[in-house]
């Protein structure tokens, strides 16, 4: 079964960088479609070819699922990718693409939606044997007693969570029941709103946890893998910072024993392709709260331990060849960090856009730099505001965080604010370096 032999890359910045990366390296040919203001982006210029498909605003280009299944058209394109955000879990699109006579590098369309619906995703995994939150094991309906039983059996506080949210959208904390029934209400009015769909569950409220997640991948062959875990706890409004794998100080057994589960859940649903399971993770258990079924951001960790490079397996995988390895084959070796470099103000965290007059990427042992950055690229005001990832690995922890310190010194980006300060300070922190911190640190931290 032969490659795919071009890919339209749907996406922009590092993430489609990374993708050009992975083409160029399987020997696939490669189409950029860009926004009218990204024509300077790296990719674009390191592209076999590329189309513009429109103005700037995403919902006109990176959002535009007709423009980018003409492109695929008009460049006899076989192949999408369509990176993370964006496109990247709308099953819709999927469909379309898979319609049109095209290969979406992702997951179906169907278990795009069975995991992107929460309620069934939860039921998918629960039956699956993965381990998830104590809950209402569906959504609420009408009848109100019900809703009040389910909480008190659970134990206050509880989370309403809207079945079409994830992320951090459309969830709200009660922490008793005199608020419980309004709370659901306020919920299912916001998710109607916000989501087209007023679907809403309860979940125990875990106070203190970390966020733990499983790297999967899998083929169309019934193969399935996991590569490890990653901790992602620290984040700011749902936004995750600094990423590391594996997650510290997990014993083995609880370990093993989700990533068993994962795998088994991967093909009860007949997954095919990289995806993450994502937990909570407290008091020495895992709770799954999501699935993610695209590429993460934070990937490069779990390949800097592994030596797998996840985007050619997504790559290959979607061609309809088996995954080129086995799980015998995997040896989780030392550990990596990663740190997001945003272009924002690092007091306010309001994006920081414009040129950058100098640009330094570090370097050295074990030092990766996925970025799309150059000295005299302007940042656009459009976009997320990740300009670079600064991936370090040790064959320890402590060796791993010595080398990101270094490189944070070595890193210069100038014209433009950075959060680089920030994750200068994140690697000397003594309760970082101890590992384990929760999702509610970085934001203590910072408000302390
Ligand atoms: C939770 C939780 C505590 N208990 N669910 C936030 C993002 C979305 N993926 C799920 N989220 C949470 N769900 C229960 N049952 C706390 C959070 C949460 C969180 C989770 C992961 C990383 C950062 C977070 C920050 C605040 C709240």
């Amino acid at each position: 079964m032969p490659l795919l032999d071009k890919v339209v890359i749907a996406n922009r910045g590092e993430i489609a960088l990374r993708v050009l990366r992975a083409c160029k390296e399987l020997d696939i040919k490669t189409v950029a479609v860009h926004s009218q203001a990204d024509r300077d982006l790296m990719h674009v210029k390191l592209a076999d070819e590329s189309v513009c498909i429109g103005p700037a605003p995403s919902t006109e280009s990176y959002l535009n699922i007709p423009a980018i299944i003409s492109a695929a058209e008009v460049t006899d394109a076989v192949g999408i990718h369509p990176g993370y955000g964006f496109l990247a879990e709308n099953a819709d699109f999927a469909e379309q693409v898979e319609k049109s006579g095209f290969t979406f590098i992702g997951p179906s369309a169907d278990v795009i939606r069975l995991m992107g619906d929460k309620v069934s995703a939860i039921e998918a995994m629960k039956a699956a044997g993965v381990p998830t939150v104590p809950g209402s094991d569906g959504p609420l309906d009408e009848d109100s007693d019900r809703t009040l039983e389910v909480a008190r059996r659970i134990g206050y506080p509880v989370i309403i969570k809207a079945a079409a949210g994830g992320g951090g959208r459309g969830m709200r904390v009660v922490q008793s029941e005199a608020a419980l029934l309004n709370a659901v209400f306020v919920t299912q009015s916001e998710a109607a709103a916000a989501f087209g769909s007023d679907k809403v569950y309860i979940e125990k409220f875990l106070e203190n946890p970390r966020h733990v997640e499983v790297q999967v991948l899998a083929d169309s062959h019934g193969n399935a893998v996991h590569l490890g875990d990653r901790d992602c706890s620290l984040q700011r409004r749902h936004q995750k910072v600094l990423e590391e794998a594996p997650a510290p100080g997990i014993p083995d057994d609880a370990r093993e024993e989700v990533y068993a589960a994962c795998v088994n859940a991967c093909k009860e649903i007949g997954y095919c392709g990289a995806g993450t399971f994502e937990f909570l993770y407290e008091d020495g258990g895992f709770y799954f709260i999501e699935m993610n079924t695209r590429v993460q951001v934070e990937h490069p960790v779990s390949e800097m331990i592994t030596g797998i490079d996840i985007v050619k397996e997504q790559i290959r995988v979607a061609s309809g060849m088996p995954l080129s390895f086995a799980q015998e084959d995997v040896s989780f070796q030392g550990h990596a960090f990663e740190c997001r470099i945003n272009a924002e103000d690092p007091r306010t965290f309001m994006p920081s856009p414009g040129p950058v007059s100098h640009f330094h990427a570090p370097g050295g042992n074990g030092i990766r730099v996925d970025s799309h950055l150059y000295g005299g690229y302007s940042v656009p005001p459009h976009y997320d505001s990740l300009i670079a990832k600064i991936i370090s690995y040790g064959e320890t922890r402590e060796v791993a965080l010595a080398r990101m310190r270094q490189a944070l010194e070595e890193l210069v980006v100038e014209g433009i604010r950075t959060n680089a300060d920030l994750h200068r300070e994140l690697v000397r922190d003594s309760a970082f370096a101890r590992g384990g911190v929760s999702i509610h640190y970085l934001e203590k931290r910072l408000n302390g």
